[in-house]
């Protein structure tokens, strides 16, 4: 007989082929066992260990699915798995992940030269290289195709630009190797990608302060990218692409991720509501699960979690077939944060006061929560590119 179980209460596993199961398998023991332990003390002192990331990468997990460049190759199914269980640990570690994987090698992948792809992609892939994409700027947030990052002929070498502006609020920036940067060429106006190296640029030209005391996605590192005329040679400008499709192009793939992932960190705040409510007793001797309102949390949470993960799955294959629209990806990146956001913070409730502990790890996931609605295109902005796809009407501006 068919049998319900909370954990997985559609039975999604049953979509998964054996590979991506062995996947899941690796990346959830990796998370449960190695991650789990460092996450409370690096979300207290706001500290992202680099090794993170050479662990991920030895396990196959970073760029997973491009094919080559001693990558795995694996469908894109099987990365919303390893996201997910990652970020079912933390939604900063996979923050970082996030970005070196989807942004920064997906973008070499995509539109990266065949130079750049064997420079770059197998350091990136071993997390020996770290990464970071910047796109955000103090004045330019939701709206980037506003930026004032330039670059320029450089006034003094033959064959470079010189790149100058600022970027904020950028994952990886104060310890990145490697800076994928979005800036304007002065003589067409057109965005275009810049590979940017920190060994090569001249002292004072690149500064990547850390924005500190941030009061979510403590776990991973967050910085500006200052830059004051950084000689760029022209080879490492992304040749083919100009505009808003270059790093929207890379968004794509981050925002399908964070699709997966929110529902990793709602599913944990699921676990622990569930296990604290069963444990915690009040009135009687009763267990607060069951009391109804505790009860109906649980069934809304464990709802949104189901449906998420049915619309990550089918955009997931969508996208492997070439037939994911960008707008399904801001749907289910939108909703699935959203409904993250909103059934953590109800959980938290189930906990009392001891939600305010930091060892109940729910505040943590609720404080995160907030930033993946924020980023890479808030939800009303997702909202206004859905509005825009059913009524044919731009509201942005
Ligand atoms: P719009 O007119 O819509 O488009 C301009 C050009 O871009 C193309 N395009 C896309 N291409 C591929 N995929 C997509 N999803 C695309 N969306 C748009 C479009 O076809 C057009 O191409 P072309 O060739 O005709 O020029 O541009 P707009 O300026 O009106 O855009 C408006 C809006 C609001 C949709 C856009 O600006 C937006 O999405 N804003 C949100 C900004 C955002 O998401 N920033 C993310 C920064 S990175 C980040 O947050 C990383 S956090 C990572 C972590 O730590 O995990
Ligand atoms: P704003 O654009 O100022 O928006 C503020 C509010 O106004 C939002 O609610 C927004 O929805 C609303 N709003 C804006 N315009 C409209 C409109 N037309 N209609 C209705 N509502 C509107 N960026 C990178 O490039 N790389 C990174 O690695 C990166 N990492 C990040 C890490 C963290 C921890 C954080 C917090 C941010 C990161 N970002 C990164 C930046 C992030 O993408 C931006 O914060 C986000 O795009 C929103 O921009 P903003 O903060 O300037 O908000």
């Amino acid at each position: 007989p068919a049998v319900f179980d909370w954990k997985d209460p559609l039975n999604a596993a049953a979509n998964y082929t054996e590979d991506e199961l062995a996947i899941a398998e690796t990346a959830e023991s990796y998370c449960q066992e190695r991650l789990l332990p460092r996450v409370l003390e690096a979300y207290r002192k706001e500290d992202y260990d680099r090794t993170i990331l050479a662990e991920m990468g030895e396990l196959g997990l970073l760029g997973a699915t491009i094919k080559g460049y001693d990558c795995a190759g694996v469908s894109s199914v099987a990365s919303g798995l390893i996201t997910r269980a990652v970020e079912r640990v933390d939604s900063g570690y996979r923050s970082g992940m996030s970005v070196q994987s989807s942004l920064v090698m997906g973008g070499i992948d995509e539109f990266g030269t065949e130079e750049q792809k064997e420079k770059f992609l197998p350091g990136l892939a071993k997390g020996k290289i770290l990464g970071c994409f910047g796109l955000t700027e103090p004045n330019h947030g939701s709206d980037p195709g506003s930026m004032e990052s330039v670059a320029k002929p450089h006034p003094t070498k033959d064959g470079y630009y010189s790149l100058s502006g600022a970027k904020t609020w950028i994952t990886n920036s104060p310890i990145a190797d490697l800076f994928l940067v979005w800036a304007k060429l002065q003589e067409t106006g057109k965005i275009r990608g810049f590979l940017v190296e920190r060994e090569k640029c001249p002292p004072g030209t690149l500064e990547t302060p850390k924005l500190d005391n941030k009061n979510g996605l403590r776990a991973s590192v967050t910085g500006m990218i200052q830059m004051d005329e950084v000689p760029v040679a022209k080879e490492m400008m992304f040749p083919h692409v100009e505009g808003l499709r270059g790093p929207f192009s890379c968004l794509n793939s981050a925002r399908y991720g964070i699709a997966w992932g929110t529902i990793g960190a709602l599913e944990d705040c699921i676990a622990r509501a569930r296990e604290y409510a069963l444990k915690r007793k009040q009135f009687k001797g009763n267990p607060i699960a069951k009391y109804q309102l505790v009860q109906k949390k649980l069934s809304d949470a464990v709802t949104d979690a189901a449906f998420g993960i049915q619309a990550a799955y089918q955009v997931g294959r969508l996208k492997d077939e070439g037939k994911a629209a960008p707008e399904m990806i801001s749907m289910i990146k939108r909703q699935n944060c959203d409904r993250a956001l909103i059934n953590s913070r109800t959980l938290q409730e189930v906990f009392g006061g001891n939600a305010v502990s930091d060892e109940y790890h729910i505040g943590r996931h609720v404080s995160n929560l907030f930033v993946t609605q924020t980023y890479e295109g808030q939800s009303d902005i997702h909202a206004l590119i859905l509005g825009r796809a059913i009524t044919g009407i731009q509201a942005f501006v």
